[in-house]
């Protein structure tokens, strides 16, 4: 049977502090619906939901029957010039569910390669129409759109950015971020000022001229940074200045698709539709990892010329559409329907926002964000010491209150479950409140 381990040494930790971790390890053994175990033996509740993955909780019985059964059927099947039929079934699904246009799904294997795979489409997409010249990318301050090359530089989170910054790609600008304290703290929901930073992009297109633009990325709402919901009209303005310069419109939805808002996208929450989509984390519930990028129909004709013997798009992974990734995905959109999980999670909105900013108050909370299912207290930093307090309530939560929040600096964030019991967010959150009374 597996090994067990002894010895934390040889596995280098994405994100995380290592050397730090592995003097206290938090450990993670298993997990059922709501909760996680862990290595002492305790039962500690998800109020992450996974890393915004799980919506359904872990776990879910229909999931792992699916990816038992697929497993034992067509462990891996060649993806490039073959086919088998649970991708193709999956495709269908996603595009069935996603805002109308949107015809063809490209699978990948996490949120970055789907922001990567996204721009290249768009870049790819302006060259087939003799567009050649549309190259240059646009993103936003504060975004993430994953690690990979494409995605840090359209990113706009400076740690991420600070170590590879001679290695950006090159023809890339950045919007303004959305947010600001001053004039949004303590909203509910979208913010009412800040619809005319949208004009940012109007800016760079007179700088290089919109005619050679290839795509604008954001995400509907920044989760990584913070949740930072759009500014009300802002998503509406940016499409429209799209519109005007040709310039097609991403929405990074690696966190917002699936039912993050109470709706299958946020671009229908949001009425706003993009001309391209990525997702990841929610289309398998995070069980196997999986993303795919959801395209509108004339995208795709634009590539579905020349000779039909030859490839169109050189771009794919060996895991493109894995068999056990998309019989998860086919599980997960069952559940969703089955369980009516997007209503759940619309239903589930109010009283979280409810009990997020009854924190407004506290004296070491400088601000409370929310939308959807999404949110996050701002602590205030410590002198000379930011990120210092948000971490210790994450390690606090977890040692002593058995719950896992994850704070972004000192930016607590939460991703409840879409079918969470709002008496576990009572107990959670007196927890979080109770530590926050406590500490320095
Ligand atoms: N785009 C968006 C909008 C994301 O949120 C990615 C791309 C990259 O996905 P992968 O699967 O390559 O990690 C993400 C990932 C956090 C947190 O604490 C968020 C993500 C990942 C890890 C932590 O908010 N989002």
């Amino acid at each position: 049977m597996g090994e067990t381990a002894s010895n934390l040494d040889a596995h280098w930790m994405p994100f995380t502090a290592n050397r730090d971790f592995k003097k206290k390890p938090r450990m993670i053994t298993a997990a059922q619906g709501h909760h996680y175990q862990t290595a002492d033996g305790r039962k500690v509740y998800d109020l992450f939901a996974g890393l915004w993955t799980s919506g359904l909780g872990h776990c879910h019985p229909k999931i792992v029957e699916a990816v038992q059964k697929q497993v034992a059927k067509l462990d891996y099947a060649i993806g490039f010039q073959v086919g088998h039929d649970k991708s193709f079934a999956l495709a269908q699904r996603v595009v069935n569910m996603a805002p109308e246009g949107f015809t063809q799904a490209f699978f990948t294997n996490s949120g970055s390669e789907s922001v990567d795979s996204a721009l290249k489409i768009a870049i790819g997409y302006h060259r087939a129409r003799g567009e050649g010249n549309r190259t240059r990318l646009i993103g936003r301050e504060r975004g993430y759109h994953g690690v990979n090359f494409g995605g840090m530089s359209v990113g706009g989170m400076v740690p991420n950015r600070k170590m590879f910054s001679p290695c950006l790609i090159p023809g890339v600008d950045h919007i303004r971020a959305t947010f600001d304290l001053e004039h949004a703290a303590f909203t509910r929901g979208q913010p009412a000022w800040g619809a005319h930073l949208a004009d940012d992009l109007e800016r760079l297109a007179a700088l290089h001229d919109g005619s050679n633009i290839a795509a604008v990325i954001v995400e509907p709402v920044a989760g990584s940074t913070g949740v930072l919901p759009p500014p009300i009209g802002y998503l509406e303005r940016l499409r429209e200045i799209c519109d005007k310069h040709g310039i097609l419109l991403i929405f990074d939805e690696v966190i917002t698709a699936f039912g993050r808002l109470g709706k299958p996208f946020a671009a229908d929450y949001f009425g706003v539709k993009p001309d391209i989509i990525t997702t990841a984390k929610g289309l398998t519930n995070g069980v196997i990892p999986m993303g795919a990028v959801l395209v509108q129909d004339h995208i795709y004709d634009a590539f579905m010329q020349g000779p039909e013997g030859m490839i169109e798009l050189f771009h794919g992974y060996t895991y493109s559409g894995h068999p056990v990734a998309a019989a998860a995905g086919l599980a997960t959109m069952d559940v969703y329907d089955e369980e009516g999980t997007f209503q759940q999670s619309a239903e589930l909105a109010k009283p979280f926002e409810d009990i997020l900013h009854s924190f407004k108050d506290h004296d070491k909370v400088i601000d409370v964000r929310n939308i959807g299912l999404m949110g996050a207290i701002e602590l205030a930093p410590r002198d000379g010491a930011p990120g210092a307090r948000g971490m210790e309530v994450h390690k606090r939560a977890f040692w002593e209150e058995d719950l896992v929040i994850r704070n972004a600096m000192d930016i607590l964030q939460l991703s409840p479950f879409l079918n969470s019991d709002v008496a576990d967010w009572e107990k959670a959150f007196a927890s979080i409140r109770k530590i926050l009374d406590s500490i320095e």
